[in-house]
């Protein structure tokens, strides 16, 4: 069964999405195998997202990232990273079509809820970011 890393992100947890959002996974036959808190240090965010250094929102989106809580977790079900990519929709909510979470919930392109692995090797790295040895 494949597994992929998700991620309720700072706005989605300062506003008390957790539980709703927590819900919407469960409804959509993820099963949670991991899931843990924590606030993410300037070290962190930056290792996290250092594909996009360079690009211009990318100063902004560390300081976003590591503004507060964060709730990392490791969903499991069939073709699991395209469907929870298919259940957040779009990184811009305004693209996103209606039943997705970045729709119901995202405030703009950068404080958008939710972060979902964009590949299942990816989904390897990211888990053990979270989740691994020494994590
Ligand atoms: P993804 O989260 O849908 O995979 P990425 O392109 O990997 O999107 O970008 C990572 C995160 O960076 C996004 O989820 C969002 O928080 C932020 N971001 C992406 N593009 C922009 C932008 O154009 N402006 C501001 N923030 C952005
Ligand atoms: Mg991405």
């Amino acid at each position: 069964m494949e597994q992929t890393l998700a991620i309720i992100k700072p706005d989605a947890v300062e506003r008390q999405l957790v539980g709703v959002i927590l819900s919407e996974i469960e409804m959509n036959r993820f099963a949670i195998r991991a899931i843990r808190t924590l606030r993410l240090s300037a070290e962190q965010a930056a290792r996290f997202y250092r594909e996009h250094l360079g690009k211009p929102f990318y100063e902004s989106l560390l300081a976003y990232i590591s503004s507060g809580p964060v709730f990392p977790m490791v969903l499991e079900r069939e073709g699991a990273v395209e469907e929870w990519r298919r259940l957040m929709g779009p990184t811009d909510p305004a693209k996103a079509g209606p039943l997705t979470l970045r729709h119901r919930f995202a405030i703009d392109i950068q404080r958008n809820s939710v972060h979902g692995a964009d590949s299942p090797a990816t989904a390897v790295r990211e888990i053990d970011f979270f989740f691994g040895e020494g994590a």
